[in-house]
């Protein structure tokens, strides 16, 4: 062999081997897989907003990063008000999660849950939208977690098997399951129900035996949950409360991506949260339409009869307002204002 074939024998290896190195790292960073916290699976908006995101970011970053969902609070065995704790603590990395649900760890997140404070979708995108949402991610952040976006799970409606809720007096020692933060017990205890707190997950089979005799829930859970089916044949669209979703990030794992993945992972949530709130709230109508006709019996409620609620629910601001924080309900009341 000529030392000229030689060298380019060796050229050739040394190619190869440059190969085979640039193909197994591209392959390691392939690898970076993403677990994504959800409540509801992908029959619910709250779902589709994950996949959402996932198809994004899989898109964008060419297969660099693969955010991977898991529905039904599986990462937290049911347990949804522990999901922002091992969020942050790096048992999950990332969730889309609603504000109720990370109350407990996030006293600023019960301004959402306020009885009664949030009057139309205008009012919730002034809030998220401007200083008082800031102000919220900041709470977020200093907890460990990095918020990225929103969405929305919806206006809560309330429930019941035993008749048309129109009145306070409607929810007398009526036994309500409620989400876990301890404000939907001061609210529903104000109105003079007997609630109770618990999981979604142990939520259907106790409405299915009648354990409990109503529920507060949007209607696209409403619907896709088919709750009807397990006795609730009266809904009350009362507004109460918007539940809103946030896409959030693990903060090591947040630091651990470059600054391109980050941009990436903050549009994509940017983009996939706009068009889950879209969808949420275009298919409203259709689906409040599709819960009558299966026979529910829907009660929307008089400028009267809506203020003997917001009255009866008065203490529970007084309560709360501290603990949420003075200075952020102002920003949101200014916001809501100024719509
Ligand atoms: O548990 C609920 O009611 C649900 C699914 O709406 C939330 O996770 C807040």
């Amino acid at each position: 062999m000529t030392s000229a074939s030689r060298l380019t024998r060796f050229a050739a290896a040394l190619a190869g081997a440059a190969v085979l190195t640039a193909s197994l790292s591209a392959s390691a960073v392939q690898a970076r897989e993403l677990s994504v916290s959800t409540v509801l699976s992908d029959a619910f908006p709250w779902g589709q907003a994950a996949e959402k995101w996932a198809e994004l970011v899989e898109e964008r970053t060419e297969g660099r990063l693969t955010l991977r969902v898991y529905p039904n609070s599986q990462l937290v065995a049911g347990d949804q008000t522990r999901e922002f704790s091992a969020m942050r603590s790096g048992l999950i990395d990332m969730a889309v999660g609603s504000t109720i649900n990370w109350s407990p760890q996030v006293p600023e997140l019960n301004l959402f849950s306020l009885p009664f404070f949030m009057p139309d979708e205008a009012a919730v995108d002034a809030v998220t939208g401007g200083e008082a949402g800031k102000m919220i991610f900041e709470a977020i952040e200093s907890r460990g977690v990095v918020p990225l976006a929103w969405g929305e799970n919806g206006f809560r409606q309330v429930s019941n098997s035993r008749g048309p809720i129109s009145e306070p007096g409607d929810l007398d020692g009526l036994k309500i399951r409620v989400v876990g933060s301890p404000l939907f017990q001061d609210t529903f205890n104000a109105l003079g129900a007997d609630p109770t707190q618990m999981s979604w997950t142990d939520a259907q089979p106790a409405l299915t035996t009648g354990a409990v005799d109503g529920q507060e829930n949007p209607l696209s859970v409403f619907d896709v949950a088919r709750i009807d089916q397990v006795g609730q044949e009266y809904l009350t669209l009362w507004n109460y409360m918007n539940d809103p979703l946030i896409f959030a990030v693990n903060q090591r794992i947040w630091d651990s991506l470059d600054e391109e993945d980050r941009e990436i992972l903050r549009e994509t949530a940017i983009e996939a949260g706009e068009w889950e709130i879209a969808m949420t709230r275009e298919e409203e109508s259709e689906r409040l339409a599709a819960i009558q006709e299966r026979g529910v019996q829907v009660t929307e409620l008089t400028e009267e009869q809506h203020r003997a609620f917001v009255n009866a629910t008065a203490s529970v601001h007084d309560k709360w307002i501290s603990r949420i924080g003075k200075e952020l309900v102002e920003a949101a009341r200014a916001a809501i204002e100024a719509r």
